[in-house]
């Protein structure tokens, strides 16, 4: 099917129920952008005043270890805590709120305060895979919801630039992974077949919007993207969560993050901001996924979502498949 709609159009994301709405006249100019990778840092490998540097105090006044690979610890700020208590704040229906319990973690990627997940050396990356796994295995256990995620620049908020992500994990199923669950769940009861592995499927044939192939795991601009340069990492073979992939799932995951990842650096010559994570859960109907949502449009400009975004529904003006085009068109980073 030609999904190259010149005229202003809507798509529909079965994922959450939400549509977008797509402008792409104005993107029929001809790509012009910068396309080789340079991404220097200047930053140096240890910095003294980093909270996240091996050996450093954080801010909360507890020293870090020399650790030589991952790091994990419960965030001093956390936002949620184990030990909240359940109770009842309001039971009015149109005054609902309940209380919420869990654990925040912060975990270091690297020691190396002057790389990125996109420049770390290959087993490093694949130590955060195994890294994230295993947080998820524990914390899922205990938690309704476990979400990895990283926040990368300071355009996303990240408080500093040391390699690192978060996890929440809570009693209650979030929003926006609520809208995923109850939409894949309807599409399982309806077809008997899981949501995401029939998309895939379509994509995989289609190839318009394919960003990284790889052996287990595909980076596709998905069809109903909202951020200019929004993707979707998918499991080949439908899998609930992290901590079900295998060995071999793993090697090719931190393979395929690194060229995606190596593809936004070289797109703008730029460290590439975005906010990133994994949605999943251990229930037949799931297919694992993770979300790189990017905020930029161009190398020093930033999407908004404001005004009609916050008011009618999301809007974007370049296509998807114009995205995916440009994210393979750059140069991997070697
Ligand atoms: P972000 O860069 O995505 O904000 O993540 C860093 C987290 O690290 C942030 O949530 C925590 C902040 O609360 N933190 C600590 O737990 N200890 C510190 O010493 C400083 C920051
Ligand atoms: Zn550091």
């Amino acid at each position: 099917m030609n999904h190259t709609i010149e005229v202003p159009h809507r798509r529909f994301n079965p994922l959450t129920g939400q549509w977008v709405l797509v402008s792409t006249g104005r993107t029929q100019r001809p790509w012009t952008g910068q396309t080789d990778a340079v991404v220097a840092s200047d930053r140096p490998e240890y910095d003294p005043d980093c909270y996240l540097c091996p050996g450093n105090t954080r801010a909360g006044g507890v020293d870090n270890p020399q650790y030589d690979s991952t790091f994990v610890f419960t965030n001093d700020f956390a936002s949620l805590n184990p030990l909240t208590p359940d109770v009842a704040v309001s039971d009015h229906p149109l005054l609902q709120a309940h209380s919420e319990h869990g654990t925040c973690r912060v975990i270091c990627f690297s020691p190396r305060h002057d790389l990125t997940l996109a420049n770390m050396p290959a087993a490093a990356v694949r130590a955060t895979v195994e890294l994230w796994a295993s947080q998820v295995e524990e914390l899922s256990a205990s938690y309704e919801w476990v979400q990895v995620f990283e926040n990368r620049g300071e355009l996303m908020g990240a408080s500093n630039p040391h390699p690192h992500g978060q996890i929440w994990a809570g009693s209650a199923l979030p929003t926006l992974p609520g809208l995923e669950d109850s939409h894949q769940l309807a599409y399982t009861t309806d077809t008997g077949r899981l949501l995401l592995s029939d998309y895939l499927d379509e994509e995989l044939t289609d190839g318009s919007r394919i960003v990284v192939d790889g052996e287990a795991w595909v980076v596709l601009v998905p069809y109903w993207a909202v951020w200019p340069y929004e993707t979707m990492v998918l499991p080949k073979e439908s899998i609930g969560h992290l901590d079900d992939t295998t060995n071999a799932q793993r090697d090719d995951l931190a393979a395929v993050l690194q060229k995606l990842l190596g593809r936004y650096d070289a797109l703008f010559s730029r460290s590439f901001p975005y906010s990133m994570g994994w949605h999943g859960r251990h229930a037949d109907h799931w297919t694992l996924h993770g979300h790189f949502f990017p905020p930029l449009m161009g190398p020093d400009r930033q999407k908004f979502m404001v005004g009609y975004e916050m008011l009618a529904e999301a809007q974007r003006d370049i296509s998807a498949e114009d995205a995916a085009d440009r994210l393979r068109s750059v140069g991997e980073r070697t």
